[in-house]
């Protein structure tokens, strides 16, 4: 399975209002079908990556206008060929509230029911998620938030698919696995499905074994979770090396966060999720 890490975003795949830049992306879309695998697409709703015409967007209609637009080019282009969306992305702020972004001064909360909408209608088959980050815990304020519009779009027919946990994770941090289960498990009492879309375990450096361990805990903790959990499955990893990690740039002073190191060989932990893997009950299947 591959994702798009900037390649779909707006401000790339639609640099100007009328130049579509499709090439890189078809070219990812070729790749992955010649080598046998996946594409999840990623993303169009977002506050971040848009291009200069969409942050200065004004009145309702012509937002709606253009979202509409956006969803529907790309996945009418791509249909049945990128199985899943990211529809929307990152809509909360820590304590549950939507974000201010040009979405919501423009067309108001409204617009994620829009967005999802479109992209039914676009691409019917295609599986479509509402994304985030520290929404994977039950009992936080972020976690219960996101789970809050979930149900809420759910019971009011709005057509959403699954639950993006991005779970770009510390290893310092205390894994609260009980917190994930009962959130992935009160997705499948609504019907959803949960993806792990972003995965990461960024370390404070130095890093030492210590932090190591926990980090290694962490990454099996999810994978034995996607491993076994029915509505769970896909563990996605946010870059595979540290050799080219988005981290050290985001969060100063961090590092290690992926499964290949630095020269680009697998840590440890990467033969451990081999075996959940194999061990699974899904795959004995
Ligand atoms: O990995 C992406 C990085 O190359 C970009 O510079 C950055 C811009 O904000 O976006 C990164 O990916 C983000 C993803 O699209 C959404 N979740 C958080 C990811 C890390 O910032």
């Amino acid at each position: 399975l591959i994702v798009p890490e900037n390649t779909m975003k707006w401000k790339n795949i639609r640099p100007t209002k009328t130049f579509w830049n499709w090439s890189d992306m078809d070219n990812m879309v070729d790749f992955a079908e010649k080598n046998g695998m996946v594409i999840r697409g990623h993303t169009f709703v977002w506050h971040q990556q848009n291009a200069p015409y969409v942050d200065s967007l004004k009145t309702k209609d012509e937002a709606v206008a253009m979202l509409t637009e956006q969803i529907t080019m790309v996945m009418e282009r791509y249909k049945g060929r990128v199985f899943e969306y990211d529809v929307a992305n990152e809509v909360l702020n820590e304590d549950g509230t939507l974000r201010d972004t040009v979405w919501l001064r423009t067309i108001g909360p409204e617009y994620i029911d829009i967005a999802f909408k479109a992209a039914r209608a676009a691409d019917p088959k295609a599986r479509l998620v509402l994304n985030d980050y520290s929404n994977e815990y039950a009992g936080t304020a972020k976690g219960d938030a996101f789970y809050e519009l979930c149900k809420d779009m759910k019971n009011r027919g709005i057509p959403i698919d699954g639950a993006g946990l991005q779970l770009h994770l510390v290893a310092e941090h205390t894994f609260n696995r009980e917190g994930l289960l009962a959130q992935i498990r009160r997705f499948a009492e609504l019907g959803m499905f949960v993806t792990f879309t972003e995965i990461d375990v960024r370390i404070a450096m130095p890093s030492s074994p210590e932090k190591e361990a926990q980090q290694t805990e962490i990454f099996k903790g999810l994978m034995e979770i996607a491993a076994t959990e029915p509505n769970t499955g896909h563990f996605v990893v946010w870059g595979y090396t540290d050799a080219k990690s988005w981290i050290p740039g985001t969060f100063p002073g961090y590092g290690s966060a992926h499964l290949f190191d630095k020269a680009s060989q697998p840590k440890p932990v990467f033969e451990d999720l081999k075996k959940i893997l194999a061990d699974s009950p899904k795959r004995k299947k």
